[in-house]
């Protein structure tokens, strides 16, 4: 199977970080085919950031629209329900996935992520995914995410303090790592604290080649039909839905 794990961001570095990531745990029959945002944001730290990130999501879809599933390998999930509406294999949200992940795992978990403002951010992505009963806290680093791509930095070493705090603070069990930035440091993390550290980029390859495995794809039915046929206007004129038989369930 072929899952498309796009980096909505446009800085390859990251996504070299995140294909890493997903190679590492793709299963031999799996083909992780990695691409970055052609246009957008260098890194989404804000709602603005994720809204002006969906054109190039959109972009990275369409250019491969037979994957068997598709990855959005940010921790803001931009974008995730459009995508499932255009997409007919299932789309995982690396967010939504590491949470599930951890809800496996532990009673309760934390979530480490960037900035101030991406955790208020992840507070409202616990709300809508009902996982208020699961998560402890989710904590800032105040590392801006294209700090944790430069060798020299001491991203590490915060992120560590901050889980040693989450474990010892807020009793947690688990810690998802709130940044698709930090998928390399998963398993260092895990050795020095002793608890699951859960990448939602491997979490969501995994759950996709599960999906796919069991021969499952996104709903057309309701809310995630493909999108109605309709003109649109200015710059976007391009993105207009195309017509599509079976009112979008097909
Ligand atoms: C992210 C992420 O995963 N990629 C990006 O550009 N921003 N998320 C975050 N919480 O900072």
């Amino acid at each position: 199977m072929r899952i498309r794990v796009i980096n909505p961001n446009t800085t390859e570095s990251m996504t070299a970080t995140i294909a890493e990531a997903a190679r590492a745990v793709a299963a031999p029959g799996t083909e992780i085919s990695a691409a970055t945002s052609g246009s957008g944001a260098v890194s989404i730290e804000g709602h603005y950031d994720e809204a002006m990130s969906i054109v190039g999501l959109v972009d990275a879809i369409n250019a491969d629209p037979d994957a068997d599933a598709y990855v959005i390998a940010c921790f803001g999930d931009p974008g995730l329900l459009a995508a499932r509406e255009i997409a007919r294999g299932p789309v995982l949200g690396i967010a939504e996935a590491a949470m599930h992940a951890a809800s496996f795992l532990a009673t309760g978990f934390s979530i480490v992520t960037t900035l101030e403002r991406t955790r208020i951010i992840a507070e409202h992505l616990v709300r809508n995914y009902g996982m208020e009963h699961h998560c402890r806290r989710v904590r800032a680093t105040d590392i801006p995410v294209l700090e944790l791509d430069q060798p020299g930095s001491n991203a590490r070493a915060l992120i560590l303090s901050e889980c040693e705090r989450a474990v010892a603070e807020d009793k947690a069990g688990a810690i998802v790592l709130g940044c698709a930035g930090m998928a390399d440091l998963n398993a260092y993390l895990e050795m020095e604290l002793g608890v699951p550290v859960i990448d939602g980029v491997a979490a969501a390859v995994k759950f996709a080649e599960a999906l796919v495995g069991m021969g499952l794809k996104t709903s057309k039915r309701g809310d995630l039909a493909y999108p109605l046929h309709k003109p649109y206007k200015g710059s976007l004129a391009d993105y207009a839905p195309p017509r599509r038989g079976n009112g979008g369930t097909v």
